[in-house]
């Protein structure tokens, strides 16, 4: 073991998911080995336990994982398993850690941002839950960070990522393993594979996943190919490139519209695409857009349909931007509804406790307490079960739920690549408005309440405050404005604006939203703050 001295970077604060920066700052000299080291300082160390190691397969994974592998052999670690390839997709690197029992676990992804040299890299640390490293802990990462002096490194010669098998190094057991397997398994043990193989491979209904070329094709030609007997065409872009093909993979209707003209054009009954670390999906039927907060509601009232969920929900919970559609099956169905901060860290302490079994976010992400992440090709296939079981298509299926609980309107507009300062000016001057705005009448629209979101976790009493604007109008609309925290380059702005409606329940979101959205631009003064006129993304 070697000690390295380094002098610390004042820049490695972990945002909404782990740290995230463009390639070329992760490839200066220290910058990875302190982060990495600032982890096992923070976590006290290996400690002979057990450490997962993978990542999403984009540019700078594999040189990343040789490094993490050689800092954890030198950290007292004594088992380390990693993903063929490095590869290991979010949710199934939450798997593993769980399934081999292990304390922790190191992944490389940017997730929905671009891959390649001059690109995005990303790292984050999980617990031995399977879950996201808690805000407490993400903190002490960075208090780490800014102090460290040295990192420990073993001058170990590279592993063959490649070869599935177990290695002994140095003492220490270095475990290569399939990086699909377990997360196969895992869902075999959930779904209704007979009902789902006959659907998918009786030749009538017809569907397509598009993997975006990221993390999940091999997942899902070996889950819904090999497994389901579905048509080797029905799961495209399914070879996870360094640069994602020189896309953005992330699953919406801007970044995945080869997939849904595909959908359309043919005539297909469903479409799916998940994003490049695996753990997010878009959901859509044919000329039909699933809008993430209703499908996480929408299976959440048809969850016993599916085998590992037939005993009931034991709750639900959802990040504070999502609409508030799940929170009418919770009530319907008498289950506790949490709202929780945006990010998945805050639904850990929740499944833990056993007081929920699905959660979700706006932001194309559902998940359950199978593992610790949201699931991009588990919320697959949670539909595709259920739409085995009801015979339904996605359209009748979301109408029918419509008709019985009302429809949250929701959309989310995003603008990019603000400069920082003039966005922090913004929601400054946002900030002070919010104590006198109750009683307002914005054309109409008049303000019930107005403030910042904070959150009081209910399992160990952690606070997190100011996270998001949120404005609820006294007609039942809600305006919520955040920053983004997983950009790598300026301030990303989103404005999440939704309404509930109980007829007309087939209109247009846009325009049914377009009132709300003048109000919200009004109040916040984009075009003031920033020159910008209009959103660069609307989902
Ligand atoms: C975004 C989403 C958030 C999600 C996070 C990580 O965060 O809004 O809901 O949990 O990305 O998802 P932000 O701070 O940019 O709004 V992923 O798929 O990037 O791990
Ligand atoms: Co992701």
């Amino acid at each position: 073991m070697t000690l390295i001295n380094t002098t610390p970077f004042q820049d490695q604060k972990p945002g909404t998911s782990g740290l995230r920066k463009k390639v070329r700052h992760f490839q200066q000299p220290h910058y990875l080995e302190n982060f990495v080291q600032a982890i096992f300082n923070a976590v006290g160390g290996g400690q002979n336990g057990c450490l997962v190691v993978g990542g999403d397969g984009r540019y700078f994974n594999r040189e990343a994982v040789q490094t993490i592998v050689a800092m954890a052999i030198a950290n007292g670690y004594k088992e380390i398993i990693v993903g063929q390839g490095g590869i290991l997709s979010t949710p199934a690197a939450s798997c593993v850690i769980r399934k081999y029992k292990c304390s922790g676990g190191i992944i490389l992804s940017a997730s929905h941002n671009p891959g390649g040299p001059d690109e995005d890299f990303g790292i984050k640390y999980n617990g031995a839950n399977g879950g996201p490293a808690t805000e407490q802990l993400t903190d002490k990462i960075y208090a780490e960070s800014c102090a460290l002096t040295s990192y420990k490194l073993s001058a170990i010669e590279a592993i063959d990522l490649d070869l599935i098998g177990t290695l002994d190094v140095e003492g220490v057991k270095v475990r290569i393993i399939d990086s699909v397997s377990d997360y196969a398994e895992l869902m075999e043990s959930l779904f209704d594979f007979p009902a789902m193989r006959s659907l998918l491979s009786g030749g009538e209904f017809s569907f397509c996943f598009d993997a975006m070329h990221a993390v999940t094709g091999p997942y899902a030609k070996e889950i819904l190919i090999n497994r389901l007997g579905a048509p080797a065409e029905s799961v495209i872009n399914a070879t996870p490139e360094e640069d994602f093909g020189g896309h953005h993979p992330d699953p919406n209707l801007v970044h995945a519209a080869d997939l849904v003209s595909k959908v359309n054009q043919n005539g297909l009954d469903f479409g799916a695409a998940s994003d490049g670390d695996g753990d997010r999906n878009m959901i859509i039927g044919n000329n039909f857009y699933v809008n993430p907060c209703d499908s996480l509601a929408v299976l959440a009232a048809n969850a016993t349909l599916i085998p590992g969920y037939a005993q009931g929900l034991a709750g639900v919970a959802r990040s504070m931007p999502t609409s508030r559609a799940l929170d009418r099956v919770a009530a319907a169905q008498g289950l506790n509804c949490y709202e929780t901060p945006t990010g998945w860290k805050f639904f850990g302490n929740l499944i833990d406790d056993g007081r929920i079994t699905f959660c979700g976010e706006e932001s194309f992400g559902t998940g359950s307490s199978h593992v610790r992440e949201k699931d991009g090709l588990w919320a697959v296939l949670c539909w595709l079960n259920i739409l085995a079981s009801t015979g339904e298509s996605v359209a009748s299926l979301m109408r029918n739920h419509w008709q019985n609980f009302g429809r949250d309107l929701f959309t989310r507009h995003d603008y990019e690549g603000l400069d920082s300062a003039q966005a922090a000016e913004m929601m400054k001057a946002l900030d002070e408005k919010l104590t006198n705005l109750a009683g307002s009448n914005f054309d109409g629209f008049v303000v019930e309440t107005a403030d910042q979101f904070a959150y009081s976790d209910p399992v160990d009493g952690s606070v997190s405050q100011r996270q998001g604007v949120r404005i609820l109008f006294t007609n039942g609309a809600r305006i919520v404005v955040r920053l983004s925290g997983t950009g790598t380059s300026g301030a990303t702005l989103r404005v999440y604006l939704d309404r509930f409606i109980n007829e007309d329940l087939e209109c247009d979101t846009q325009a049914a939203l377009a009132p709300l959205s003048a109000v919200a631009s009004k109040l916040i003064g984009v075009e003031a703050f920033t020159g910008r006129k209009a959103p660069d993304v609307v989902t």
